[in-house]
């Protein structure tokens, strides 16, 4: 006979394959046996472990829905469940994992050579490689399109640009070994990606800072790239887009990605919260979970997580038919982590005050959470763009 299940409500598993559902599994077995264990002292300590990409990429995680290229070659819903797991254990491993994949990745499976892909994808899917995607500026974040990096020939090397400018919050951007940076070209003036290569750099052409003392989303590594006329050969220049388009498409796959991630922090931080509400006796012995105003945040949060996990994956399903629009994955990033931000805040209370140990996890989840709702494109960002879109007029500027 058919029951309700707490942790799948709506029977979003129904919608997966086999295949996809033994993609979700291996992902959740090596989350939770591998991620889960470290992730206090990762936090505590803002100490991300380089050797969590190479084990992603060993299982087939890293860039899962690219094809060839020693990707995995799933659908887009299997690479969502993945983030999904991911995200169960920690939105800034998540973070690690996404701009690998669908940042970095997806930019040279998309606008890259043949050449380019070659060289790149197969190292940076097996983790050997590790990357980051470089849009944002100190003084341009929401607006990427006003960026000051800028790339001209480069003066003295024949066959180069010469790359100057700083980005800045870059997840990866301290360890990588490749870093997609978009800049305008001087010539131009329009927006074109660049592979920049550390190992290639001349010493003092790129530095990147770590930025330390984060109070969110501190298992993952963040910092700047700093770069001061940095040679980068012309063939590390992706040839086949310019504009905003190049950045936004991977940002497309990214966000769309967190769209799924974010769920399963929430599915997390409601587990926690009933577990311990079962367990923890106020008022003459009665469980938490008996009270009403409980029961209602547990409600709560248990349907804007099958929602939104429903919601995430029709958008998938219609992104591998060629049917997804830009403004879908804007509704669907934005609905949830401006849900799961909520929902997490509102289960934090059921800890009470041990709540404020970082043992019983509820605190990372919604400080981490804060972060999800604010990067690739901040929230009230992508109400505008949906606005844009019912309206037809734009409320940006
Ligand atoms: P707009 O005029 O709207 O568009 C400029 C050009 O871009 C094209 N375009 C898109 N193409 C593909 N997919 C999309 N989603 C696209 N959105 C726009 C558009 O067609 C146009 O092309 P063309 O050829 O005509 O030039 O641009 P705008 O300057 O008015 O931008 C407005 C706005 C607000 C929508 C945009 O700038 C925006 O989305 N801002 C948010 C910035 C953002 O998301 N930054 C993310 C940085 S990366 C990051 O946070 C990684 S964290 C990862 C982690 O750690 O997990
Ligand atoms: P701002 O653009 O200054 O916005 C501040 C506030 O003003 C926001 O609430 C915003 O919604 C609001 N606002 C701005 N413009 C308008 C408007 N027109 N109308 C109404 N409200 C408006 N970037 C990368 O390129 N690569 C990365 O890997 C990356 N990783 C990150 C990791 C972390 C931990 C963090 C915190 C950020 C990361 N980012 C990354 C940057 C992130 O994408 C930006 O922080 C984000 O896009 C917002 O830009 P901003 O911080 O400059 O805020």
């Amino acid at each position: 006979s058919t029951t309700f299940n707490w942790e799948d409500p709506l029977a979003a598993s129904e919608l997966y394959t086999e295949e996809e559902l033994a993609i979700q599994d291996t992902a959740r077995q090596y989350c939770q046996e591998r991620l889960l264990p470290r992730v206090l002292e990762a936090y505590r300590n803002e100490d991300y472990d380089r050797s969590i990409i190479a084990e992603m990429g060993e299982i087939g995680l890293l860039g899962a829905s690219i094809q060839g290229y020693e990707c995995a070659g799933t659908s887009t819903v299997a690479s969502g469940l993945i983030t999904k797991e991911v995200e169960r254990v920690d939105s800034g491993y998540r973070s690690g994992m996404s701009v690998q994949s669908s940042l970095i990745m997806t930019g040279i499976y998309e606008f890259g050579t043949e050449e380019q892909k070659e060289r790149f994808l197969p190292q940076l899917a097996k983790g050997k490689l590790l990357g980051c995607f470089g849009l944002t500026e100190p003084n341009h974040g929401s607006d990427p399109g006003s960026m000051e990096t800028v790339a001209r020939e480069h003066p003295s090397k024949k066959g180069y640009y010469s790359l100057s400018g700083t980005k800045t919050w870059i997840t990866n951007s301290p360890i990588s070994d490749v870093l997609l940076v978009w800049a305008k070209l001087q010539s131009t003036g329009k927006i074109k990606g660049f592979l920049v290569e550390r190992s290639k750099c001349p010493p003092g052409t790129l530095e990147t800072p770590a930025i330390k003392n984060k109070t969110a989303l501190r298992a993952s590594i963040t910092g700047m790239i700093q770069m001061d006329d940095c040679p980068v050969p012309v063939e590390n220049m992706l040839p086949s887009v310019e504009g905003l388009s190049g950045p936004f498409t991977c940002l497309n796959s990214a966000r769309l990605g967190i769209a799924f991630g974010v769920t399963g922090a929430l599915e997390d931080s409601l587990s926690r919260a009933r577990e311990y509400a079962l367990e923890r006796k106020q008022f003459k012995g009665n469980p938490l979970a008996k009270y009403q105003l409980i029961q209602k945040k547990l409600a709560d949060a248990a349907t804007d997580a099958a929602y939104g996990t429903l919601a995430a994956t029709q958008v998938a399903r219609l992104k591998d038919a060629g049917k997804a629009t830009p403004e879908m994955i804007s509704m669907v990033k934005r609905q949830n982590c401006d849900r799961a931000l909520v929902n997490a805040r509102i289960l934090q209370e059921v800890f009470g005050g041990n709540a404020t140990s970082d043992e019983y996890h509820i605190g990372r989840h919604v400080a981490n959470l804060f972060v999800t709702q604010t990067y690739e494109g901040q929230s009230d960002i992508h109400s505008l763009i949906l606005g844009r879109a019912i309206t037809g007029i734009q409320a940006f500027v």
